[in-house]
């Protein structure tokens, strides 16, 4: 089995203990760290359809987000370099009612290499935190939601902030079920399927600004 391969099946294993030595046995095999990380993507996809189909159940998938989380340390400083310039402060976090931040914190990763200070609030965050949080230095807010039970806590969020003194502030918004459409409608400045494209679109919402 390739090294690759052998993450990918530790990952939708839940192998926790033995991930982070064959995310870097598979680095030292000259493996590229961003198909390390889509491996990785695909077992939690993999793990993913088992939970529909009932084959495993939410321990089974907290415990293979454990790994990809200690998968993802060993690829962290592979994936981020660091920029020269200062694009100003971001601050991210996975909406009210919503536990999931593997994309997130990848989000957050990107975002970070590109030259935002990231200020992360972590998950289940109300409208009011993300609000709260809103100093003078912040230029985006990031938005990340992977519930569909929870788009409504991310309308309400991008309400707040638009009815808020920070009403001028561009918010971006992305996880597996929000679209250009509902980003649109939900009166977001911008969304993006995945983390390289958020860094992108974080950029061009700075641009426009
Ligand atoms: Co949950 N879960 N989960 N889960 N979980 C999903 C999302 C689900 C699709 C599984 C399934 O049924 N097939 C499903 C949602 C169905 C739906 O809403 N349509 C689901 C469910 C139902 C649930 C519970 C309700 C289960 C239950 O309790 N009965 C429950 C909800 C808890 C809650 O949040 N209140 C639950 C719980 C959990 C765990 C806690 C056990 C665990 C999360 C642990 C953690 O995150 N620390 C978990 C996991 C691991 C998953 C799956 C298997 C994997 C998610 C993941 O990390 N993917 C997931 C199935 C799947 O995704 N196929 C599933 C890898 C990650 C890199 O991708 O987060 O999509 P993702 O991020 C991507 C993009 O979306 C994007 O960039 C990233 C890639 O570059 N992106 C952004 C994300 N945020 C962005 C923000 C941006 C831009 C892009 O701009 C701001």
């Amino acid at each position: 089995m390739s090294n690759i391969a052998a993450v990918r099946q530790l990952v939708e294993t839940g192998k926790t203990k033995l991930i982070a030595a064959a995310t870097a046995e598979a680095l030292k095999e000259g493996a590229a760290a961003t198909e390390i990380l889509e491996a990785m993507i695909d077992a939690m996809g993999v793990v993913g359809e088992k939970f529909s189909t009932g084959a495993i159940f939410v321990p089974e998938m907290l415990i293979a987000a454990k790994a990809m989380s200690k998968g993802v340390e060993v690829l962290k400083p592979h994936l981020a370099g660091k920029s020269a310039t200062s694009l100003g402060t971001c601050v991210i976090g996975t909406v009210k009612g919503d536990l999931h931040d593997i994309g997130k914190n990848l989000v957050a990763m990107m975002l970070e290499s590109a030259g935002f200070t990231v200020v992360d609030l972590g998950v289940d965050v109300p409208a009011e935190k993300f609000i709260a949080a809103i100093g003078d230095d912040v230029k985006l807010v990031a938005c990340s939601g992977l519930l569909t039970t929870t788009m409504p806590a991310m309308r309400d969020t991008v309400a707040a902030i638009k009815s808020s003194a920070a009403s001028h502030i561009k918010v971006l918004v992305g996880g597996a079920p929000v679209t250009s459409e509902f980003a649109r409608e939900i009166g977001a400045d911008g969304s993006a399927p995945d983390a390289g494209s958020a860094v992108v679109r974080a950029k061009e919402l700075l641009k426009a600004a």
